[in-house]
């Protein structure tokens, strides 16, 4: 066992299976609540300073930055002059550089250091030095910008005005290089690869809105990406961060793409998808997956999906409460696009359940009535964002298993109630799939873990499913 990792070995190799499955963490502890909140970010480096920066006319400006050189300083005051990155490895800043200029001067999480040296040290030198740190920071006014717009700027590459996938890969790269709950990764580069890239996809599925593979610092502000990242640096295990970074969600989600892609070449087609959630999903509904009526495959091989198709898939499914799914779902239904959902099309769907406990009539008296739309002879996507309903709506047009749980209900399958006092009312439904499915699939002793017979990935390679 080269991680000491005593679970993995539960990872049998007697499956004759080999496709592999990642690693599991060596420790899983139940997630204890954290008084921290996702939505708390620390201070800033001396929040008066900034605000008198950003608030006063420029000679009381000057003023007040020489003010802060003459208190930063001190930071650069040792033999070097500064701070170097050791020899050729780029792949995180020296700890010293860590914990001083990117930690507790610029306020950043240190798996920002390798990305906040190289937009510093501009000419690849090496060395960051008292000079350039200042003409970075302080002469390009970072220093008074709030915390996300800074994270842009250093990810950004100069000539564009947007975020693409790729800019992530460095603080990703970094993050897995030097997080303690991500450890046990180091000798499975593959599967570093996949988390890096899993993670990505969520973060463009949730804040990336418009869905161009462009994220801007508009849709970046109004995001939680952030807050997320000030907690994952923060905390010694990815799995209490419920946004993006758990690496349980990531091994989850992976695991799921595994047991559909039959043949395992990476692609899944028309029918491995029938095969989801053991059969769950009608099978006009995969159709107009795969005519992506909701969302457009990045897979290059005509009629398959890939692995970021699938994570949106996933997440779409089974995150049906988020904003981003409703939209999904929506375009999914509305078979002509006219943003308009009619019975007729509701219907089209319905007949589609090879059993039918009721008659389609009753349930549209059922879907109107949970929705409530504004005018009855059809439902906007509108009304679907305003109603905590939605998700059965989805689920009832869907899901083979669960029209016929609905019909069991004299009313809706989920109480509101139980999702009040609830701490992420809104990640309920999403947490719930992912333990459950988590638990079993430490149960299953079919799998195996070790990715010895996968061929070592360079991480020096761009990772070729992220597209610009
Ligand atoms: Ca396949
Ligand atoms: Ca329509």
């Amino acid at each position: 066992m080269e991680t000491g990792n005593d679970n993995a070995d539960a990872s049998s190799s007697s499956s004759n299976s080999f496709y592999t499955f990642p690693p599991l963490p060596p420790i899983i502890l139940p997630r204890s609540p954290s008084n921290q909140e996702e939505g708390n970010i620390p201070p800033l480096f001396d929040p008066p300073l900034q605000l008198a920066l950003r608030n006063h006319h420029e000679i009381m400006r000057q003023s007040l930055k020489e003010q802060y050189i003459l208190r930063i300083s001190h930071f650069f005051d040792n033999p070097l002059g500064g701070f170097r990155i050791n020899g050729v490895k780029w792949t995180y800043a020296d700890a010293e550089f860590k914990s001083v200029i990117t930690k507790k001067v610029c306020q950043l999480p240190s798996f920002f250091s390798a990305a906040l040296f190289r937009k510093i040290d501009i000419k690849s030198s090496g060395i960051v030095t008292r000079d350039k740190f200042i003409r970075y920071w302080v002469d390009r006014d970072m220093l008074t910008m709030d915390t996300v717009t800074q994270m842009y700027r250093i990810l950004k590459q100069p000539d564009h005005e947007y975020l693409s996938q790729v800019d992530f890969k460095p603080v990703l790269q970094e993050l897995l290089e030097t997080h303690p709950g991500l450890e046990f990764l180091k000798t499975k580069p593959n599967f570093q690869k996949r988390y890096a890239e899993t993670v990505i996809y969520r973060i463009f599925y949730h804040i990336n809105r418009r869905g161009n593979g462009r994220l801007s610092l508009r849709e970046l502000k109004r995001g939680n990406l952030i807050p997320a990242m000030q907690r994952v640096d923060d905390e010694e295990d990815t799995d209490g961060v419920l946004r993006y970074f758990s690496y349980k969600q990531f091994y989850v989600i992976y695991r799921k793409f595994g047991e559909v892609d039959a043949n395992h070449d990476f692609l899944i087609d028309q029918g491995d998808l029938l095969t989801y959630g053991d059969g769950a999903l009608t099978s006009r509904i995969v159709a107009r997956i795969f005519e992506q009526a909701p969302r457009k495959f990045t897979c290059e091989v005509a009629r398959h999906m890939n692995y970021e198709d699938f994570v949106y898939f996933l997440i779409s499914v089974e995150d049906k409460s988020s904003e981003p799914s409703v939209e999904y779902w929506f375009k999914l239904l509305d078979l002509d696009g006219n943003g308009k959902l009619t019975p007729g099309e509701m219907r089209y769907f319905y007949e589609d359940h090879a059993k039918k406990p009721v008659s389609f009539e009753m349930i549209l008296c059922q879907i109107i009535d949970m929705i409530a739309p504004e005018r009855e002879e059809y439902i906007t996507l509108r009304d679907l964002k305003r109603s905590d309903l939605s998700r059965i709506v989805f689920e009832v047009l869907s899901n083979r298993g669960k029209l016929l749980a609905f019909d069991d209900r004299v009313r809706f399958p989920l109480p509101r109630r139980r999702l009040q006092g609830h701490q992420h009312p809104d990640l309920i439904e999403w947490l719930r799939f992912v333990d459950k499915e988590f638990e079993s699939m430490l149960i299953d002793a079919e799998f195996i873990s070790s990715s010895e017979d996968e061929p070592m990935e360079d991480w020096g390679e761009p990772i070729e499913e992220m597209h610009d």
